[in-house]
C-alpha cells in the first residue's frame, strides 16, 4: 500500500477506528472514491463519496476506484468515517477531554494545542498536524483566539453543540443511526525517540458528561473513554461557591449555568470508563487522570502564589524533563491544598477513582470576558494571554509514555 511504501515504515498489524472503535487489519481499510459519479454511500450518507474495497492500485500504490479515479483517502470498514493515513502505521494516544458545561474545555483545547505547537521543543516534543483537514474546527478556534487582527474584536468561542456536523458525524450502521464525536489528530514524537505516535483528541459538549444526561446518544458520543490513554478532566473552580468565596471574591463573568457538583461529572466519566472496559467497578482506573484546574488567571495567584507558572528550564533534555516534572509536582501539591480547603469531595473523588492523578492549573485565555457598554460579555482579542494552557496536554503525552518520563510512573 502507498502509505507504507512512501514513508518507509511498516503497517500496523491491526488498527482501531478512532470513531467507532472497530479493530481491523489494515488490508480491510476502505478507500474513498474520487470520481464525481460515485457519490452516495450506504453508511456514510448520500452526500458522501462511495467507500469501497480496493482491487486495483496504481504504480505508487494508490487505489483506483471503479470509474478509474485515483484514491488516497481512507475510511473505517465499519462506520465508513475517514481517518488520517498515519493511523495505519503509528500508535495512537487517544485523549478524552471531560468536564461540565462551561468549564472551559474548548478554550483549553484551542489554546493548549496552539501553545504546544509554539513551544513543543521546550518540552522535548515535536508535534505536527496529522492532516490539517481533520483539525479544521480546532484551527478555526485557534485562529479566532490568536490571529484576529483587530485588538478590540470579540473572540468568544461558541459553546460546543450537543449535535451538529462540526464536531459529530452521523452514520447509519445496521439500520441504526450512530452519532460519533470527530477527533483532532496530531503526530507527536519525543526528541530522543524515533517512534512517532498520533495524539487523537476528543472534545464534547459538557452536557454529554452529566450523570442524568437527557441527550440521546450521550453514551455513544463519549465512547472514546473506552480507548483513551489519558483523560484530561477540566474542573472549573469558579463554578464552586466555596472556592469562589475563598480565592476569587467578587468574580463576575458569564456563566453557562453553575455546576456545583463537578465531582459527579468526574464520577460519571469514570463509571463509563469502567463499564466500557469491563473494569472492576470499585477499583481505581489504571488510566492517568489529569485534572486541569481552569481559568487560573482569576484565582491561581491567590491560591497558589504569584509565581505558580514561573518555569526556568535547563537546556539539556533529561534535566529539563526532570525540572518540568518537579515543578508540576510542586504545583500539584499546592493545588491539592487549595481544594482540600474548598472542595474536598472533588479531591477525594479524584484520588479514589484513578491510580495516577495530577492536578494542573491552566489559563486558556489569561483573562475573563468583560462587560461592554451594552452589558454583553465580550472577550477582547488583545487581552488573550494564556498561561500553562498546553500543560495538561504535555502531561497527557508524558503520562502515556512512562518509559520516556519515568519520574511520572
Ligand atoms: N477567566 C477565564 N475564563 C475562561 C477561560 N477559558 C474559558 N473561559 C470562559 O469560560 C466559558 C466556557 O468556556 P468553554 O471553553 O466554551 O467551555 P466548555 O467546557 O467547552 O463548555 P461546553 O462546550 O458548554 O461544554 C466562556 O465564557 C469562556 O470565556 C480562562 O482561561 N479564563
Ligand atoms: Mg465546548
Ligand atoms: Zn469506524
Amino acid at each position: 500500500m502507498a502509505t507504507a511504501k512512501d514513508s518507509g515504515t511498516s503497517l500496523r498489524r491491526s488498527v482501531v477506528c478512532p470513531n467507532c472503535w472497530r479493530e481491523f487489519p489494515p488490508t480491510q481499510v476502505r478507500f474513498i472514491a474520487e470520481s464525481v459519479q460515485l457519490r452516495g454511500d450506504p453508511i456514510a450518507g448520500p452526500t458522501e463519496q462511495l467507500r469501497f474495497r480496493a482491487m486495483r492500485f496504481d504504480a505508487s500504490g494508490n487505489a483506483i476506484d471503479p470509474n478509474d479515479g485515483r484514491c488516497t483517502r481512507i475510511a473505517c470498514p465499519r462506520c465508513h468515517i475517514e481517518f488520517p493515513r498515519a493511523l495505519l502505521e503509528l500508535r495512537q494516544i487517544p485523549i478524552s477531554v471531560v468536564g461540565a458545561p462551561g468549564s472551559g474545555k474548548t478554550n483549553l483545547l484551542a489554546s493548549g494545542m496552539w501553545g504546544l505547537a509554539q513551544r513543543a521543543a521546550d518540552f522535548g516534543l515535536e508535534i505536527v498536524d496529522a492532516d490539517p483537514r481533520f483539525n479544521a474546527l480546532l484551527h478555526r478556534n485557534e485562529s479566532l483566539l490568536f490571529a484576529t487582527r483587530d485588538p478590540s474584536a470579540d473572540v468568544t468561542l461558541p459553546k460546543t453543540d450537543v449535535g451538529g456536523n462540526d464536531l459529530y458525524r452521523s452514520v447509519r450502521i445496521g439500520g441504526q443511526t450512530e452519532t460519533l464525536t470527530k477527533p483532532s489528530y496530531f503526530v507527536t514524537r519525543h526528541k530522543d525517540e524515533t517512534r512517532r505516535s498520533v495524539m487523537v483528541l476528543y472534545d464534547n459538549a459538557g452536557e454529554h458528561f452529566l450523570p442524568d444526561s437527557q441527550f440521546a446518544g450521550a453514551e455513544i458520543a463519549t465512547r472514546h473513554l473506552e480507548r483513551s490513554s489519558a483523560i484530561v478532566t477540566v474542573f472549573d473552580p469558579l463554578q464552586d461557591a466555596r472556592f469562589r468565596d475563598r480565592f476569587a471574591e467578587g468574580f463576575d463573568a458569564p456563566h453557562t449555568g453553575r455546576h456545583e457538583r463537578q465531582e459527579l461529572v468526574l464520577t460519571e466519566a469514570i463509571a463509563r470508563v469502567r463499564r466500557l472496559r469491563s473494569l472492576d467497578p470499585t477499583a481505581p482506573i489504571p488510566i492517568p487522570l489529569i485534572i486541569a484546574l481552569t481559568k487560573a488567571d482569576v484565582w491561581a495567584d491567590k491560591a497558589l502564589g504569584a509565581d505558580w507558572s514561573e518555569l526556568d528550564l535547563p537546556d539539556a533534555l533529561i534535566p529539563r524533563r526532570k525540572r518540568l516534572i518537579a515543578k508540576l509536582q510542586e504545583v500539584d501539591q499546592l493545588a491539592r491544598e487549595a481544594l482540600r480547603e474548598t472542595a474536598p469531595e472533588f479531591l477525594n473523588a479524584a484520588n479514589i477513582l484513578a491510580q495516577k492523578v495530577i492536578f494542573v492549573p491552566a489559563s486558556a485565555l489569561g483573562t475573563s470576558p468583560t462587560r461592554d457598554a451594552d452589558g454583553h460579555f465580550k472577550l477582547r482579542a488583545a487581552d488573550v494571554r494564556p498561561r500553562w494552557a498546553e500543560m495538561p496536554f504535555v502531561l497527557a503525552i508524558a503520562m502515556s509514555d512512562p518509559k520516556v518520563f519515568p519520574m511520572l510512573a
